[in-house]
Parts: C-alpha cells; structure tokens; sequence
C-alpha cells in the first residue's frame, strides 16, 4: 500500500508542471492515504487478534523463528501464536537470561498455554505500547519482538 503510493505520487510529479495540478493531484494522493488508513482501521476494529507463527524447523533459526517479526499489534490486541513445527517451543518475554525474563508472559514448558506440539497455540493481551522482546527459553537463539502502538 505504501510502495504504490508513493509510486503513484513519483509518477504524479513527473507529469505535472503547473502548482494547480501539483496541488490537485496532493489531494488526490491525500485521499487515497486517508481511505487507506480508514480500510486498516476497518481492518484492525474487526479482529482483537494478531495471528503469528513458530515456524518449522525454527530450532535451527534465529530472528526468523518467529513469524512476522517483529509482530505488530494495537494497544489491547491480543497476539495468538500458533506452533507449526514439530518440535516443543516457548513464547518467552524479555531477552535470553534477564532478570525479568518471562515475567510478562510466557508460554512455559507445561500445563494448558506450554506450546508441546505443532497446532498448540498461546495468546497474550497487549495492554500498553513499547517495544517486547520474546525469546525461546528452550531455543535461545530464537528471538522475536512485538511492537504495540
Ligand atoms: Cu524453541
């Protein structure tokens, strides 16, 4: 969406050699970032939930074992993550061995949220904006973040 505007909007230049039309064709563009931005909020008002995945074979991956990453989330989405590898992982806040490593949340290696095998899923509510990084306590190499605006 972005790449096409701005493509559009390069085009539009070129062509015009007259403020009037630069202006117009300003308004243009302008409308069509506005009822972009309008269809993505449409978007976001009808589903609470940001989907991501652990990818297969993510145990021999770094920053690509978790997909999107980084994950993009409103404040008070919820982010599901759905296992899609064969191999037992976790969904683990904070960076590789910190204090408050798993504090926030985390998937854990038991009980109903542990993400044992593929198609077991984890969700976490996004409550405030920042930046959070998630790791693999079993994977450490494998590391994500979530960016909530
Ligand atoms: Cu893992």
């Amino acid at each position: 969406m972005i790449f096409i505007t701005v493509n559009f909007n390069l085009r539009l230049i070129k062509m015009v050699n007259k403020p009037i039309y630069l202006a117009a064709s300003l308004l243009a563009i302008l409308s069509v970032i506005a009822s972009g931005a309008s269809a993505n909020n449409n978007v976001f008002a009808q589903s609470d939930e940001v989907q991501a995945t652990i990818v297969p074979g993510a145990s021999t991956l770094t920053d690509t074992a978790y997909s999107p990453n980084p994950i993009q989330a409103k404040v008070g989405q919820e982010v599901k993550w759905t296992n899609e590898d064969s191999a037992m992982h976790t969904v683990t806040s904070g960076t590789v061995g910190a204090a408050d490593a798993g504090k926030a949340f985390d998937s854990g290696l038991q009980g109903p949220n542990a993400l044992t095998a593929k198609g077991k899923t984890f969700e976490h509510k996004f409550d405030a904006a920042g930046e959070f990084p998630y790791h693999c306590t079993l994977h450490p190499a494998m590391v994500g973040k979530v960016i909530v605006s």
